[in-house]
Parts: C-alpha cells; sequence; structure tokens
C-alpha cells in the first residue's frame, strides 16, 4: 500500500471537535484501513477499537459495499428524490423497514444523524399539528444527551461544550435529568439496577409545562457520546409509558445503538421499547458514505396522509435524501450485515467483551467501567484542575502502541467493529491494560 500521502500543509482544513493547533504540531494520520484494522501514514497498522467514530459496524473496505458503490457511481450517480424517484431509494427503504421493530414501515433519508435529528423534531411537530393539537411545540432533551449539531439537536442536547457558545434560539425546550449515578452503579455488568424512577422526572416536566404543550421527548437508549451512559433497568420502559399516557412522542436516537451495536438490530430492541420515531446514520451504510434515515411508524406517517393527493404532505427534505450512491452503499451494508450474522454477533461476544472489560478493574486512577454489547467505557478520576487530561492522555498513548481508542471528558469508549475475533479483543485489552499501566 502507498503510504507516501502525508499532506504538506495542514492549516487549511480547520478539523470538526478537535484541537487543531495541538494535533497539527503532532498529526495523527491515517491513508487507508481494512477491515479491523487502520494503516497510518508512517506504515503501521492500528487496531480500531472505535469503528471510526461508532459507525464501521462490519469492518473496512468491505467487497460487497465497495463494489455496490463503485458499480452505482458509473450507473446512476445522482437522481433527486422530490417528486421524482430512483429505485435504488425505493430498495433501500423497503429494505431498512424489513430488519426494523415491528410497526415501523416507513422511513425518510437524511445525510447525518444531525440531520435525522432535525427530521424527527420537526417531524413531531408537524405531526401534533396535523392532528389538530398545534399547542404541542415543547421539545424535551436530557441532561448528557448527544444529538448532533444543528439547532434543534443543539437545543434538545445536554453537552454543556455544545451548547454554551451559541445562544439558545429554539424556544420551548426542557432536559430530563440524566441517569449517570456512580454512586449506586459504579461497576455494574451491563445493564444497573437503580434509578428506573428517574423516568418520572417527565411527569415534573409535564406538571410543569403541561401535556398539552410537550411535543416529543427525544433521548438515546445508550448515551454514548457522552461516555457511554447505560440506562437502568426499567427506565426506558417508564419513559414510553409516560410519552404514551401524555400523548407525547417518544424519539429513540438510534445513531449509535441502530444496526447491531447491543447485540440486536435496534437498540429498542434490545430495551423491549417501541418508541413513535427513531433517528438512524453511521451504520446504515457502515460508515461509507454520508447517509440518514429516520424510521416512522405508520401511526406518524399516516397522519401526514390525509389533505388532497396531489399537495405535498411534508414540507422537509434535503437535496440529497436517498442519494442513489448511499441507497447503494446502505444495500451492500446491510447484505453484508446479514450474510456475516453481524445485527446479533454482538450478542455472542457480550460476555467475552464484558469479562476483559471489566478485567481492567484496579487500575489505576479507574471509577468505572461499563458495558452493553460491543460496547465499553472506563471512567477516570480527573486530574485535579485539567478535567480531561486523564483520558485524553491514554487516547495518545494507545495510539501510539497501535490501538484506537476514542475519549470523551475523563472516560474511554471503546467500541469495535463487529467483526472482531476473540484474539482481537484480547489484543485490545492487552494493549489496553499496558497503557492504563504505564500512564500516569
Ligand atoms: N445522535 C446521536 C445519538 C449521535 O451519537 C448524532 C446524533 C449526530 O450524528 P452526525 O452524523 O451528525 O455526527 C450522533 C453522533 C463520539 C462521537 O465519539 C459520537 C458521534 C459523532 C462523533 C463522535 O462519541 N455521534
Amino acid at each position: 500500500m502507498n503510504v507516501q500521502t502525508k499532506p504538506n500543509d495542514l492549516a487549511a482544513f480547520w478539523m470538526p471537535f478537535s484541537a487543531n493547533r495541538q494535533f497539527k504540531k503532532a498529526p495523527r494520520l491515517f491513508v487507508g484501513a481494512e477491515r479491523m484494522h487502520y494503516i497510518t501514514d508512517d506504515g503501521r497498522r492500528v487496531l480500531d477499537g472505535t469503528s471510526g467514530l461508532w459507525c464501521v459496524n462490519a469492518g473496512h473496505c468491505r467487497p460487497k459495499i465497495v463494489e455496490a458503490i463503485q458499480k452505482q457511481a458509473a450507473t446512476l450517480d445522482f437522481a433527486g428524490t422530490f417528486q421524482m424517484g430512483h429505485t435504488r431509494a425505493f430498495e433501500c427503504a423497503t429494505r431498512l423497514t424489513s430488519i426494523a421493530p415491528e410497526g415501523f414501515d416507513h422511513v425518510f433519508f437524511t445525510n447525518s444523524g444531525s440531520e435525522s435529528v432535525e427530521t424527527a423534531l420537526k417531524m413531531a411537530l408537524a405531526y401534533h399539528r396535523v392532528k389538530g393539537n398545534a399547542s404541542k411545540v415543547r421539545l424535551i432533551g436530557r441532561e448528557r444527551g448527544y444529538h448532533g449539531v444543528n439547532f434543534g439537536g443543539t437545543a434538545v442536547g445536554g453537552i454543556a461544550n455544545n451548547r454554551k457558545m451559541f445562544g439558545s434560539h429554539v424556544a420551548g425546550v426542557d432536559h430530563l435529568r440524566h441517569t449517570h449515578d456512580l454512586a449506586r452503579n459504579a461497576y455494574s455488568r451491563g445493564v444497573p439496577e437503580h434509578g428506573a424512577e428517574l423516568a418520572d422526572d417527565l411527569e415534573r416536566l409535564v406538571a410543569l409545562h403541561d401535556a398539552s404543550t410537550i411535543a416529543a421527548v427525544i433521548v438515546e437508549p445508550v448515551a454514548c457520546s457522552t461516555g457511554v451512559l447505560i440506562p437502568p433497568k426499567g427506565y426506558l420502559q417508564r419513559l414510553q409509558a409516560i410519552c404514551a399516557k401524555h400523548d407525547i412522542l417518544l424519539i429513540a436516537d438510534e445513531v449509535i445503538t441502530a444496526f447491531g451495536r447491543l447485540g440486536t438490530a435496534f437498540g429498542s430492541d434490545y430495551f423491549g421499547i417501541s418508541p413513535d420515531i427513531i433517528t438512524t446514520a453511521k451504520g446504515v451504510t457502515n460508515g461509507t458514505i454520508p447517509m440518514g434515515a429516520v424510521f416512522v411508524k405508520s401511526k406518524i406517517h399516516d397522519a401526514f396522509m390525509t389533505g388532497p393527493e396531489w399537495v405535498i404532505d411534508f414540507f422537509h427534505g434535503y437535496t440529497y435524501s436517498g442519494h442513489p450512491m448511499a441507497c447503494a452503499a446502505s444495500i451492500g451494508t446491510l447484505d453484508t450485515y446479514q450474510d456475516e450474522g453481524l445485527l446479533t454477533r454482538a450478542s455472542e461476544l457480550a460476555t467475552y467483551w464484558e469479562e476483559r472489560v471489566h478485567a481492567l478493574r484496579g487500575l489505576p486512577h479507574i471509577i468505572d467501567i461499563r458495558n452493553i454489547g460491543l460496547v465499553g467505557a472506563i471512567e477516570f478520576d480527573p486530574v485535579p484542575g485539567e478535567p480531561t487530561k486523564r483520558a485524553y492522555d491514554r487516547f495518545v498513548k494507545a495510539f501510539e502502541h497501535n490501538l484506537l481508542v476514542r475519549q470523551t471528558g475523563d472516560i474511554i469508549a471503546l467500541s469495535p467493529p463487529l467483526i472482531i475475533s476473540k484474539s482481537e479483543i484480547d489484543e485490545l485489552f492487552d494493549t489496553l491494560t499496558m497503557v492504563l499501566k504505564t500512564t500516569n
């Protein structure tokens, strides 16, 4: 493989969610990838412990996906889907609904998780309006939630750094309390025991604002970006029941938890919940071509199909909604998931994974370890006065030792491609153990 691709100038690219000046002094650059590994510009093979950014669920450069994209590029490069169509988009939507949880019979295409979230929030508002409940306009998120970076998602999101610079331009937003409870749940294996009652926080917001003003609640089944916060037993069911009681739509933001991450096709399957709308992206194309998909129950979709047939039913969409290349990539991805049983593979590996991640307990500075499906998180006590440094230093050191992990706050998150073998799980944790033992 040609590794002579080091750019000679890093200045022009203003990198997202990055410490640009620091990165450009000591860049970490990839030039290739294959299955479980990235290849760096200096020719090292790095074990991908994060599926890129939680998206490459089937591993890198998989042949069926590569071939589908190549063929599509040479056959139909672009066709819009506003008042026109192309066959790939319909094929892709049908394939997607066939693996979705019961009742999710319709798909609206976007280009990212952020756009899926905006789409779902707007759908929820418009749904109540077409049903004659125009006063239901409030949107409820959760502290420490992440729903992308557009205005709606930023507003319902609950990460202070993502919000504080940008004002608050979406009116009528409130937040549930988060579910992270180290005092009661530290070192839980899988779903923690304590905290289902935190779902009753929604009743508090209903009492405050009145249900007649609330359109939707959006939560991630597992809040991954903010450090893998796993909901306590019964919490999501309780939240769903309260939403149903007050005619509040429940949006499950499954941008990370869909497509096999927890060992089921969707996170909603794992937790046995049935939300009204499910947002996805990332794994829908194995990260190859940007795409998002919002899954909708017929109850929502059909509510829009009541006016004159020639009138546009939902005034929303993107130039690239259902882009042919993305649809082809998604079909190739679904074929790969299906051929290799990847949507359930995490459940087969979960016990082995859990043992290895919890075996890190006792290494310096660790204050909690969490796991679910093929997701792990290690939380550290912060360096006094220097939050995030503890985990950042470990992330850099792991990369130097050919392992890619993801750092968020003082937490390291792990989410390898679902094709990982047991010996690669061993390699991942052997390297990490060495790194955690030898970093201050
Ligand atoms: N919702 C959820 C639940 C997400 O996890 C988004 C929306 C936004 O998706 P886009 O495609 O617009 O980025 C996300 C994205 C990390 C990390 O390391 C997580 C995300 C993105 C980048 C990094 O935790 N999640």
